[in-house]
């Protein structure tokens, strides 16, 4: 089983303005809806459409919880999340414009989780993850959840041989490594927060992988939004350029990318098919106005456009 958690879930208001968004005017609307954030569900979202077994879970505020819960199975995402009583679920605000320059993205800090709360996420991943399941942390932290607590979450999540994939960021990854997570995907600064030091060529970062690489952690995935990725497994790194699509909202292309990813692994595809399907399905997910849509239809179009080459050049 593929377990996604989702400790700070989200329910994204995509907002479209006529025009370009600018200070001291009246921004008209053109267009809004809500559809699901939060990274860890995304993931979710992109597996049960490609129909592969996952169960979605984390934290929601019990206040809200039916409108995500309903988006969710609106995309026949199975969800097992924990409630807390008298909170809302965060909201976050996507906001596109005519500029074409990709999105804003607005986020609330979310609720404090209680202990109780907690240690029922706890027990759950202990009693259910075991081995040969994945289980993919994605999001920020909830406010009062610290370091040693998530450590603890994924530790529950590992203890019985769950693979850990991780999509966090700053303390909570560095905290994190030391597991030896299967699998890391931060961004370029995320990386170089993480190894403390300022990357100017790829090869440098081939560098850097390459010795997480060597500590034990199976894949090392650096997204660098529109120019693509880095990717990290055994003794190789490659660079990896994404096809050229029409960018409509680019708010969860990282997301997708971890979802194909996953995807990949759960059907042993071998590394250049999967690289290839990732960054295809996050390109299509440029294309489409929510935050959670994607196409593998035309994913597949794209693969071919994907290009990957061996560090160092
Ligand atoms: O990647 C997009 C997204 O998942 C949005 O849907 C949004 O809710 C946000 O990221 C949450 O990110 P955060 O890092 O605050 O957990």
């Amino acid at each position: 089983m593929i377990y996604t958690v989702t400790l700070n879930t989200a329910i994204d208001r995509v907002i479209y303005i006529d025009g370009i968004l600018s200070r001291k005017k009246n921004n008209k609307v053109k267009r809004t809806f809500y559809d699901i954030g939060g990274k860890a569900t995304h993931v979710s979202v992109v597996l049960s459409r490609l129909r592969i077994p996952n169960i979605a879970t984390g934290f929601v505020g019990e206040k809200n919880k039916e409108k995500l819960m309903q988006l969710l199975e609106e995309k026949g995402v199975a969800c097992d999340f924990i409630a807390q009583a008298g909170c809302p679920t965060r909201e976050t605000l996507v906001i596109l414009d005519d500029a074409g320059e990709g999105s804003f993205m607005i986020t609330e800090k979310g609720f404090s989780v209680h202990g109780d709360t907690l240690e029922k996420l706890r027990r759950k991943l202990s009693e259910k993850v075991t081995e040969g399941d994945f289980a993919v942390f994605a999001g920020s932290l909830p406010p009062g959840l610290d370091g040693d607590q998530y450590r603890e979450l994924l530790q529950a999540a590992a203890e019985k041989g769950g693979k850990l994939i991780l999509d966090t960021t700053g303390a909570q990854l560095r905290s994190a490594i030391r597991l030896k997570p299967y699998a890391i995907k931060p961004n370029e600064d995320e990386f170089q927060e993480l190894v403390g030091k300022r990357l100017n060529t790829p090869d440098e970062y081939a560098s850097e992988i390459k010795k997480l690489l060597q500590a034990g952690i199976e894949y090392v995935i650096v997204t660098l939004g529109k120019k693509g990725s880095l990717v990290g497994h055994g003794d190789e790194v490659y660079r990896v350029l994404p096809p050229k699509v029409k960018e409509v909202n680019d708010t969860g292309c990282g997301d997708v990318f971890v979802g194909g990813f996953v995807a990949g692994l759960h059907q042993r595809f071998p590394l250049e098919k999967m690289i290839r399907f990732a960054t295809a399905l996050s390109a299509s997910k440029a294309e489409q106005p929510e935050s959670s849509a994607f196409s593998p239809e035309r994913a597949e179009q794209l693969e071919g456009e994907v290009v990957i080459r061996r560090l160092p050049a």
